[in-house]
């Protein structure tokens, strides 16, 4: 753009909405997440990130920390409340710690397939968790960031049927929905952030752990596991945040342009790892992992023996698991 534009438009902001810091140098704003730097995650924040930068003039800067650069997810979740990050994604699941029904979506073996996930989080389920999440002081906004079904590996056996997952040491993410759910068949989950997972395995303080594949290959988890199966056993999103004074303090046309690009990156990203599925599992074979496809109903089964999903139902309450079944079907 012209000097003279950019003049007129630092010149109209300053007069209006901008708080004084401002003023002169424009907003410099960090993000981060767990993601390595060559994950969908990390290159869609990356592009927005840029075009938030030139379609707000250099008047917005935001700063991207991928790969745990600047601390385990238990660790940044604090730092985005304090305002320390100002935007972070972070998986539904663990922000579960702080806001407990944003943890539902990974309900075991609830959503079929995307056909149900992307109606069920862009709707009446996805509206509902960012209102809790509001009211707990974080802003969210409206569209998630896919992480992926989740798959179990292991270098120790292939996981079959639930059995094989008695007494199986597994990582798992900190958050009391995961746990609940390996517990529920008899395996010993460890709570660890992704940042520790590698060495984990490397050091096989856990046998096992369990994410989707677009991540087990990006993140090179096939170097230190062996088998992987296939038991799509929840659905993991991540909800991109803000910390509440840092968002409001941006002017109107500011958050617009932040909004507008964060949720088209989303959609985006969810392309990324739509188009990454129909591949990784091959070059993950290439790798050497070796591959089964459990009976998903048989896990199901456990689940619901074990009194699972009533629990459930009980701690996020029956106007939350009502929305979860609008879309996933009846559960418990
Ligand atoms: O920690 C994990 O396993 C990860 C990267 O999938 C999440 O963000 C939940």
């Amino acid at each position: 753009m012209t000097g003279i534009t950019r003049r007129a438009f630092l010149g109209a902001a300053a007069a209006s909405v901008l708080p004084r810091r401002a003023q002169a140098a424009g907003f410099t704003y960090k993000y981060a997440n767990n993601a390595p730097a060559d994950h969908p995650l990390t290159l869609r924040t990356r592009e927005a990130a840029e075009k938030i930068k030139q379609e707000s003039h250099g008047l917005l800067t935001i700063e991207v920390f991928p790969n745990n650069q600047l601390g385990g997810d238990t660790d940044m979740l604090s730092q985005v409340r304090t305002g320390a990050i100002e935007f972070f994604t972070l998986s539904g699941l663990i922000l579960a710690t702080l806001v407990p029904v944003a943890s539902i979506n990974g309900i075991g073996f609830a959503f079929r397939d995307y056909g149900q996930v992307w109606p069920a989080v862009d709707g009446e389920l996805g509206a509902f968790v960012r209102a809790a999440i509001g009211r707990a002081g974080l802003f969210a906004f409206d569209r998630m960031w896919d992480n992926g079904y989740r798959q179990i590996t292991s270098s120790t056996h292939p996981i079959n049927s639930p059995e094989d997952l008695r007494g199986f040491k597994i990582r798992v993410p900190v958050s009391p929905l995961w746990t609940s759910m390996f517990k529920a068949f008899g395996a010993s989950p460890a709570s660890i952030n992704f940042n520790e997972v590698y060495s984990a395995l490397q050091t096989k303080v856990v046998e096992g752990q369990e994410n989707p594949l677009s991540l087990i290959k990006i993140a090179k988890l096939y170097e230190v596991q062996k088998f992987c199966s296939l038991t799509f056993h929840m659905w993991d999103g991540f909800w991109m945040l803000a910390n509440q004074g840092a968002w409001d303090a941006l002017p109107r046309d500011l958050q617009e342009i932040v909004q507008r690009n964060w949720n088209n990156a989303a959609l985006q990203q969810r392309d990324d790892i739509a188009k990454l599925n129909t591949s990784v599992q091959g070059e993950l074979e290439k790798e050497g992992m070796v591959f089964n496809k459990p009976d998903a109903q048989a896990f199901r089964a456990v689940l619901k023996l074990a009194g699972f999903y009533t629990e459930w139902r009980e701690k996020y309450g029956r106007e939350a698991w009502a929305l979860l079944e609008k879309y996933a079907g009846e559960l418990a």
